[in-house]
């Protein structure tokens, strides 16, 4: 047993045989970087990364659905990313719809919810209309919900529910000190999703980059140095035999 875990680099694990069945994480949030470091790597333009980087998507919700996790969080666009040139923006915002246009009907048959947290004020017309459709098509589906982050930021986020609570308090729905957790929670883009308990973030950077500050309080992190367009089904088997050992590390005291 002990001989599985040594002398093996990261990804180099096979399959889901590692994995206890009854210790799936419920909610699995990625933060998907490394796209142009992987792009650049190669000579390619940016958008070659991000193309790539969707194509590893379709794999790791696939592997997702078979693990029996039940929320798979991508972190697609931060209210950040605006400030990239605007041809990579443009690019960006066609993704959702070359996704969905290859995917959705798989989706549909596999059924996966589609689902989007951030605000869908500032996306083209184009990109909402594909997004709604989706979300439409796919909202009585009971399988694996497949969240989308896109136009999110979490700063962003908590200020708009500090406003609709304090909306509450004003028409007088709500008193001051019945404020709890719950409140907050419920006015989070995240609504009704559960927190989530394993947070993957790659390319080596170690930080939250504003992505679900209050939503990521008790969940365990994994990070990697793999880019996003390079990370397997193997990588995501390996963050959760990571997240199974140290829980039932914690089980165990
Ligand atoms: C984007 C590909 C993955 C790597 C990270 C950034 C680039 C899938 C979507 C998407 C979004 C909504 C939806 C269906 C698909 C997406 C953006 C970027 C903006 F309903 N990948 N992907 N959206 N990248």
């Amino acid at each position: 047993m002990l001989k599985k875990w040594t002398n093996r680099k990261e990804g180099e694990t096979n399959g889901s045989l590692d994995l206890d069945p009854r210790n799936i994480p419920n909610h699995v949030a990625i933060i998907m970087d490394g796209n142009g470091r992987w792009a650049k790597k190669r000579g390619l333009p940016r958008i070659a990364g991000h193309r790539e980087g969707m194509n590893v998507i379709k794999k790791i919700v696939k592997k997702s659905n078979q693990l029996g996790i039940r929320t798979l969080t991508l972190y697609a666009f931060s209210t950040e990313n605006w400030k990239r040139p605007k041809p990579e923006v443009d690019f960006l915002m066609r993704l959702p719809e070359r996704f969905l246009k290859s995917e959705l009907p798989k989706l549909t048959e596999e059924n996966v919810q589609v689902r989007i947290t951030g605000s869908k004020e500032a996306l083209p017309t184009h990109t909402i209309n594909a997004v709604e459709k989706a979300i439409e098509d796919t909202k009585n589906n009971d399988g694996l919900i497949l969240n989308f982050a896109l136009n999110y930021g979490s700063r962003h986020e908590m200020i708009e529910a500090m406003k609709q609570v304090y909306k509450e308090i004003d028409r007088g729905r709500l008193a001051v000190d019945e404020i709890d957790e719950k409140t907050v929670s419920s006015h989070l883009m995240t609504g009704d999703l559960s927190d989530p308990d394993l947070l993957i973030r790659t390319s080596g950077e170690i930080r939250l980059s504003n992505f679900m500050l209050w939503q990521l309080a008790y969940s365990e992190f994994w990070f990697t140095e793999t880019l996003w367009p390079d990370f397997t089904e193997n990588h995501f088997n390996e963050a959760i035999q990571v997240y199974q050992k140290r829980i039932r590390r914690y089980g165990g005291v």
